[in-house]
């Protein structure tokens, strides 16, 4: 069978680093992968590295997933996967983003990181990285790749990107997807998980990067005691386009008076809201209580079983694409890339 080919695309984080002679981490060439971690040779890959400036992934913008969106559409005829070395910290905010701007994705973008560096013994980074550059370079028996879509692995885990949240930053399974089993599982073997890993919908069209992202968009956690004064101020931002509501347990909020009319009065001026869930898992079913129904009744968009991160990149990118009002109403509910699930349907 013909070797696989695997793209690392380096964008930072603390997989990237490794202690200097003086004691202080420094970013890690990964340019030397092959000198630095004989292993990967024994994986029968053809590796090479793209390096963006390396950053803390707090510091990531839309500009950059639009960046990190080209370098991989870029090079896409040229590899059979591309592995993302990113920061654990947003990684599942870049990972979403990048899920709804590549459309007709047919190869694995797997994305990974770690939580201890690179250069510390202890790492969770080596098997992390070995594993995503095998995952990537996976193909069938007829050579199709196995896991055509934007993933995360982590910790013996392989999830669909847009499912996960970082649940932990102490454990070394920094990362959960709540609401869809693992694509796969990796032990001795990698059990695939091929029921809930999704089929290339593309039909043979091209890769195509839509990278526009509108950025007026916030995300309001309700809680006990919030105010009608904050609960104002937040939902009258100027030029605020989207609102990614955070409710309680399957998508309720106060019924009281001031709440309800201040979110009936920013959806008649045209702004669109989501209704998630703070809780980990599940999803939110606004008729199931007045509490939710109310929200219903005045146009809330239901987000489903969405996590906060693939709710707000996909409300950027939605409104990036120039939508709003219904039909940005029926997308944002619908299912795009698998991150969510849309339980009226079913
Ligand atoms: N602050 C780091 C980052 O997200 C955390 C990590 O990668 N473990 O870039």
């Amino acid at each position: 069978m013909k070797k696989s080919s695997v793209l690392i695309v380096y964008t930072g984080g603390t997989i990237g680093m490794r202690r200097n002679e003086n004691g202080t981490l420094a970013p890690f060439d990964f340019s030397t992968i092959e000198q630095e971690f004989p292993a990967v040779r024994n994986l029968n890959v053809d590796i090479s590295v793209c390096k963006m400036e390396a950053i803390d992934s707090s510091n990531v913008t839309p500009a950059r997933w639009s960046e990190l969106a080209h370098i991989i559409a870029d090079n896409y005829a040229d590899y059979d996967g591309f592995v993302v070395l990113h920061g654990t910290d947003t990684m599942s905010y870049t990972a979403s983003a990048l899920s709804f701007m590549l459309e007709n994705l047919e190869k694995p973008v797997i994305f990974t990181g770690s939580q201890i560096p690179m250069g510390v013994m202890r790492t969770d980074g080596r098997e992390n990285l070995i594993t995503a550059i095998e995952l990537a370079a996976a193909v069938d028996v007829e050579g199709r790749p196995v896991v055509p879509e934007v993933a995360l692995y982590f910790q013996n885990r392989l999830f669909r990107a847009n499912r996960t949240s970082k649940h932990s930053a102490e454990a070394l399974s920094a990362f959960e997807s709540r609401n869809l089993p693992p694509l796969a599982e990796v032990g001795v073997n990698i059990l695939y998980n091929n029921s809930v890993i999704a089929k290339p919908k593309s039909n043979g069209a091209p890769l195509r990067v839509l990278d526009r992202l509108d950025e007026s968009v916030v995300i309001i956690k309700i809680f006990p005691g919030l105010s009608s004064e904050s609960l104002r101020a937040m939902l009258s931002i100027e030029g605020v386009r989207g609102v990614v509501l955070e409710t309680f347990g399957t998508g309720n909020a106060p019924t009281t008076e001031w709440f309800i009319s201040a979110i009936r009065e920013t959806i008649a001026r045209g702004v669109a809201v989501v209704n998630i869930t703070q809780c980990q898992g599940g999803a939110v079913a606004m008729h199931l209580y007045e509490t939710g129904r109310q929200l219903q009744d005045m146009g809330v968009i239901c987000g489903y079983d969405m996590t906060t991160e693939a709710a707000v990149t996909k409300l950027m990118w939605l409104l990036g694409q120039g939508l709003s009002g219904k039909a940005l109403a029926e997308k944002m509910a619908t299912s795009l890339r698998g991150e969510l699930e849309n339980y009226d349907k079913m």
